[in-house]
């Protein structure tokens, strides 16, 4: 039977959960990026990806839990895998933007079947830079890297979008959202947001799940498995199961279940 959540989101090619986990993993998320942040001052916040997070045991604690993965399971049916996670967290004054692009365009996936969970650490609002999208956009056909421009100014979060010529936004959707909500994408749909010159945070965690049927077509890139089982019918990697170690990973909530033998 297909759930309200399902109908909505492939009507719309969106959908809004309120408190899909709650206030205190939100703000352990949060915690999470300045714990990055102080170790890696040399990296922008916007840009904490997948390489970072893909061995951290509240990364794998967060992606796999139980109140996400039966939300994405409604899309993308038992055997889920989270195969590019990325923080986009933009500090107060200066927080880069993301031009108009479809995620699709990006990704090295075949075929592409995947869904975005983006949550909300901090509330996400016009402000501080929430993310906007276009209704109906996720209906479109997906635009190459050679259909896109490349803008390189430091502004970005990514250094290309879609020509400013082809958005109409006159029907605009800001996600505006509260920490612990998420906000669910098709990697077609066209989206963005503005720069944060608030004076608040805006920290976003997106999360892109595959049914494990999915290939993903890039090398030494594991994913997380998160529920149900790898299909014998290709050969993607997955990342073992992180051990907890106070030298070098931050403290959380549950961390007990992480120990070592
Ligand atoms: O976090 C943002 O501002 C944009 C998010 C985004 O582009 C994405 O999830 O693909």
């Amino acid at each position: 039977m297909t759930s309200e959540l399902k109908q909505a989101y492939d009507e719309k090619g969106y959908v809004v959960v309120r408190g899909a986990v709650d206030a205190e993993l939100a703000r352990e998320t949060a915690a999470h990026v300045h714990w990055l942040a102080e170790r890696h001052p040399d990296i922008r916040p916007e840009k904490f990806g997948h390489n970072m997070l893909v061995a951290d045991p509240f990364m794998h604690r967060l992606v796999g839990d139980e109140r996400l993965v039966d939300i994405v399971e409604q899309f993308l049916g038992p055997n889920i895998a989270m195969w590019a996670a990325h923080y986009i967290a933009k500090p107060p004054m200066h927080g880069q933007r993301v031009l108009w692009h479809q995620d699709g365009s990006y990704w090295p996936l075949e075929p592409m079947e995947v869904t975005t969970i983006w949550l909300a650490a901090t509330e996400s609002t016009r402000e501080n830079g929430c993310m906007r999208l276009l209704p109906g956009t996720q209906n479109n056909r997906l635009l190459s890297r050679r259909e896109m421009i490349d803008v390189k100014d430091g502004k970005n979060v990514l250094e290309s979008g879609i020509h400013p010529s082809q958005i109409d936004d006159s029907h605009v959707i800001d996600l505006e959202l509260e920490p612990g909500d998420v906000s669910v994408h098709n990697p077609r749909i066209i989206h963005s947001s503005e720069a944060n010159t608030s004076d608040k945070w805006r920290i976003g965690l997106t999360l892109r799940y595959i049914p494990t049927s999915t290939r993903v077509m890039r090398d030494n890139h594991p994913s997380i498995l998160v529920r149900g089982h790898p299909d014998a019918g290709n050969s993607n990697e997955y990342a073992e199961r992180p051990i907890y170690d106070p030298g070098i990973h931050m403290p959380f909530y549950g961390m007990e279940a992480w120990l070592g033998d």
